[in-house]
């Protein structure tokens, strides 16, 4: 998984900017989704989707942020970690006799807390646990379990060693050292989340961008030349045939990129929004011989299926609370059925978004008008027919209500706070 990777940052979903040969041979060895949904449209809470097979009204964390101190620094915040009680992909194929490893950015539970990878189910974690921590590429330290391990090189503010690369040899030894088992291995990349660092953009020497943008495409390029690796060790190793491999992103991208990289194409919105820009992400899923090579699904899900997907895989029953399906009849080619709505929540400022067949309805605070969007002729979100679909409406209003389950920290808001209205006209036009 890359952070706050564009839908359309990969050559295989239509980039004519950015390189990702190793992907895009991956699409074309596998399955490639053109609508599948995040959790969440930032970090922390499509994680925390992503790991427990729960969609973002019945969460432990619904936003990067606790609501009682929104006015605080960022580095001030308190972060809300996961509980004991809430159960992850990694406790599940724990328990199914998997080796488990997770690598990268963690960012569900700080050091101390019950929300540690150590904790939620994974035998190795090498990385970031903190998810402020993550923004900082040629940091001194790095954690491993929850022990804290210096990068010399890096001491003083001096730029050696690129964290990002430390974490994708991790992955790789992860895979060596547990070849003979079987294995879990959760990659949640910190590319090409900012800073937009990286050791060499001379692969975008001759555009004409400024330097922050051929950073995050050399971001980009080099995480793809990791999972190009990956895919040589699999083969090495001659695990290729019976190892499944995912890739996504955690949610969409920053404005920065939108008008060279075109980055969220071809939607309108970003990451803090549940726009489709915000909430639409790259899937491809492969798996030689099962599923077909170079086939494109429309099929639509999204990241709390992912768990009991993983459950049929490994043979395992399905999560017993979950609102999540299993799509391994699509990625076999079979029909399956489809999910009833989708639903999101997040806290700032306060959105809710459902989608149902292809409508999409948004609503920026209880209060306010659900604003309601045709996905078949209307991708970006434009256009408004609320008015002319009040069954539909009311449906949508009724999921809203219903799938928020009440948690002190994540109150519903009458208002969402100023400045969301730009949300619905465009900040991004
Ligand atoms: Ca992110």
């Amino acid at each position: 998984m890359s952070d706050d990777q564009g839908y359309a940052d990969l050559g295989c979903y239509g980039s004519e900017f950015v390189k990702t040969p190793y992907l895009d041979q991956m699409a074309a060895e596998g399955m490639r989704f053109t609508q599948v949904y995040a959790g969440s449209p930032v970090c922390a809470p499509t994680r925390c989707v992503l790991l427990t097979g729960k969609h973002s009204g019945h969460i432990t964390r619904r936003d990067n942020r606790t609501t009682d101190d929104i006015d605080k620094p960022f580095m001030k915040r308190k972060l809300i970690s996961l509980k004991s009680a809430d159960y992850t992909f990694g406790e599940m194929m724990q328990a199914a006799g998997y080796k488990t490893g997770a690598y990268g950015k963690w960012g569900l539970g700080n050091p101390g807390t019950t929300g540690t990878p150590d904790q939620q189910g994974f035998d190795d974690f090498y990385g970031y646990i903190d998810q402020v921590h993550a923004h900082n590429y040629y940091t001194d330290f790095l954690m491993h379990n929850t022990d804290t391990i210096p990068i010399p090189e890096n001491k003083n503010g001096q730029k050696e060693v690129y964290a990002h690369d430390l974490v994708a040899d991790k992955a790789l030894q992860f895979i060596q050292k547990n070849q003979e088992k079987p294995f879990f291995l959760y990659l949640p990349y910190t590319t090409p989340h900012g800073k937009y660092e990286v050791p060499d953009h001379s692969l975008y020497a001759d555009q004409p961008w400024e330097e922050k943008i051929k950073s995050y495409a050399a971001m980009i390029s080099r995480m793809d030349e990791d999972i190009g690796e990956l895919f040589a060790l699999l083969k090495d190793l001659n695990l290729d045939k019976n190892t499944i491999v995912f890739f996504t992103s955690d949610h969409g991208p920053n404005p920065p990129f939108l008008k060279d990289l075109e980055s969220n194409k071809p939607f309108r919105g970003i990451k803090r929004q549940v726009l489709e820009g915000g909430l639409r992400v790259p899937m491809i899923v492969r798996w030689p011989e099962k599923i077909k090579a170079g086939t494109v699904s429309d099929f639509v899900w999204a990241f709390w299926d992912v768990m009991p997907t993983l459950a049929e895989l490994a043979g395992l029953e399905p999560p017993k609370e979950t609102d999540g399906i299993s799509v391994v009849p699509t990625l076999l080619g079979q029909t399956q059925q489809a999910h009833e709505f989708l639903y999101w929540e997040y806290h700032s400022p306060f959105q809710q978004a459902v989608r149902i067949d292809n409508w999409k309805g948004i609503r920026l605070g209880t209060a306010e008008k659900i604003h309601l969007f045709d996905l078949t002729v209307d991708l970006k979100e434009q256009n408004n027919v609320a008015q002319e679909h009040p069954d539909v409406v009311a449906k949508i209003a009724e999921i809203m209500e219903r799938e928020h389950t009440p948690n002190p920290y994540w109150p519903m808001q009458e208002k969402a706070r100023k400045g969301a209205a730009k949300i619905l006209v465009g900040m991004d036009k």
